[in-house]
């Protein structure tokens, strides 16, 4: 709740501005058809500096050096956290990552606004995130398109049976289930397996989030029937990026 609160009042610095990057003209493979296509348990690996649970991860950490050691080692996906006041991140970590690769790029924030998809968009992600817990219906559906309008993939998150469900009403193809409680901390890799028991369609690609720390927690939520993993503390703290993927 105080995160939204703190996005509501950056909206208006956000409107009274147009988005100005240096240009990313890239074109990403589309996250979904790797997560689809793929019979191995895909990675999305994230640039995260601090979090509100954790306090300060790797704060210096250089975003290009991080993204660039990611996607040698073969992540599917680079997620840019780019909340500033919680998370320490930015746009300009996020256009400076879409910069250096090649693979697609989530940009994670708290999305509640348009302009904020604008801003996505124009320091070069090619997916961002919407969280089902932080929008009502209308405020979903509304996102949604109006990404899906700019040729953005979403990728929608969800904590329980309830909010799964608002995420299929929408046609979400790409949903997350976010092990981490987002009121308590809480982490719990069953919650995975929960919600995958209620997925319906084999067509939604399904994705774990948060507390990966190894291969067992990889291998537990793969045999739920998750495609792709998101990780990013234990990535954030390993000194050797590549052997931590390849563990
Ligand atoms: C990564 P972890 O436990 O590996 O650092 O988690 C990612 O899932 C987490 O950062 C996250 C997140 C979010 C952060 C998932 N959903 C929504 C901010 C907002």
């Amino acid at each position: 709740d105080k995160i939204i609160e703190q996005k509501k009042s950056e909206l208006p610095g956000l409107l009274a501005q147009a988005p100005s990057f240096p240009a990313v003209t890239k074109v990403r493979p589309s996250l979904y058809e790797t997560l689809m296509t793929s019979n191995t348990l895909q990675v999305i690996s994230e640039m995260k500096r601090a979090s509100p649970s954790k306090g300060d991860i790797a704060t210096h950490i250089d975003p290009v050096e991080q993204a660039t050691n990611y996607e040698t080692a073969g992540a599917a996906c680079i997620s840019v956290l780019t909340e500033q006041a919680f998370f320490k991140g930015s746009f300009n970590d996020l256009n400076a990552v879409a910069q250096a690769v090649t693979i697609p790029v989530l940009c994670k924030d708290f999305f509640i606004h348009e302009v904020q998809i604008d801003y996505a968009k124009a320091a070069g992600a090619s997916v961002i995130l919407l969280i089902v817990a932080a929008l009502t219906d209308e405020q979903l559906q509304a996102l949604y398109t109006y990404a899906v309008n700019l040729d953005l993939e979403v990728l929608v998150e969800v904590h329980d049976i309830e909010e799964l469900q608002r995420a299929v009403n929408i046609g979400a193809k790409i949903i997350g289930v976010n092990n981490r409680n987002l009121k308590t901390f809480d982490v719990s890799l069953t919650k995975t397996r929960e919600i995958a028991q209620h997925l319906s369609s084999s067509k939604i690609a399904f994705i774990s989030e948060s507390g990966i720390w190894n291969r067992d927690d990889a291998e537990y939520v793969a045999n739920a029937g998750a495609k792709g993993v998101l990780v990013g503390e234990s990535l954030m703290r390993s000194g050797d990026v590549q052997a931590a993927l390849q563990a």
